[in-house]
């Protein structure tokens, strides 16, 4: 553990540092870190630290919104460096990914999108906010072989429900397999809704969507 690297993502995070996150992050990379250890090993505890202070009331939106801008700093840095080792050109399936209903989250969908894209997937990032026909119309346009949606809010997951019903009531539940992730998100949620696939983080996202490509 980096504990340096983990001081100054904190401070950074709850003080709105970006360029300060910016540093400690290429400090890191150039000490021979993992981009990706980087950002589920540091990042994401940093961020889940930041909500449980909000949700104890301790810090407020506009300290959720400076950590946010501090993981999209931490990403933007990482980024050419998860691209330099990319095995792009494996001609994987076609997914189509987004944020459900109700919810902007993005940090970690767009992680998964990268990650997906530079695994050699073909990602339709359909962005935040979408609607489930939306997924469904891309999907059908497409030619996608996988529905992908994160989910950040409990009140924004019964849209990973529903899109699943849609597909079962519109006969349409064998064109897809379906994929879900997000901090509420479990994989006992996953199989209660019939999802074909869940992921804890962007490298599971990956695997569990290789798996699916060659069922
Ligand atoms: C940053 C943040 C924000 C930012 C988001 C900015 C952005 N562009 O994304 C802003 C300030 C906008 C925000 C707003 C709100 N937020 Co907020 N937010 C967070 C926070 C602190 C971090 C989220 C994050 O980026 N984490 C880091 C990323 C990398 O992790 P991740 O998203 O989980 O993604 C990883 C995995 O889950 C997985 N994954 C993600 N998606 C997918 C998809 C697939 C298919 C797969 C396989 C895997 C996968 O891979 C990713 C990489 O490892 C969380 C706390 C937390 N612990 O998550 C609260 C949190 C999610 N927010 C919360 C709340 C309540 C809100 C607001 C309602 C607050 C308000 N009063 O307005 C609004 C909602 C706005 C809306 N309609 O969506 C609550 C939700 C509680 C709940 N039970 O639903 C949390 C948990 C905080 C808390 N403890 O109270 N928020």
């Amino acid at each position: 553990m980096n504990r340096e690297l983990l001081d100054k993502l904190q401070d950074a995070a709850a003080n709105g540092e970006v360029e300060k996150a910016a540093a400690a992050t290429k400090e890191a990379l150039a000490a021979g870190m993992d981009p990706i250890d980087i950002f589920e090993n540091y990042l994401v505890p940093v961020m889940d630290q930041v909500g449980e202070k909000f949700g104890r009331l301790e810090i407020f939106l506009p300290d959720l919104m400076m950590a946010a801008d501090v993981a999209k700093a931490v990403k933007e840095v990482i980024e050419p460096s998860i691209k330099d080792r990319a095995t792009i050109g494996e001609g994987r399936s076609c997914v189509v990914l987004g944020t459900v209903m109700g919810d902007v989250h993005d940090i970690g969908k767009n992680m998964v999108s990268l990650l997906l894209e530079v695994n050699g997937f073909k990602v339709i990032d359909l962005g935040t906010n979408v609607p489930v026909f939306d997924f469904i119309k891309a999907a059908e346009k497409e030619q996608a072989q996988i529905i992908a949606m994160s989910s950040l809010l409990t009140t924004s997951m019964p849209y990973m429900a529903e899109l699943i019903k849609a597909l079962e009531e519109t006969g349409k539940r064998k064109n897809w397999k379906v994929v879900v992730g997000g901090g509420p998100v479990s994989p006992e949620w996953a199989k209660s809704i019939g999802a074909d696939g869940y992921g804890k983080d962007a490298r599971e996202a990956v695997e569990v969507c290789r798996r699916l490509s060659v069922e």
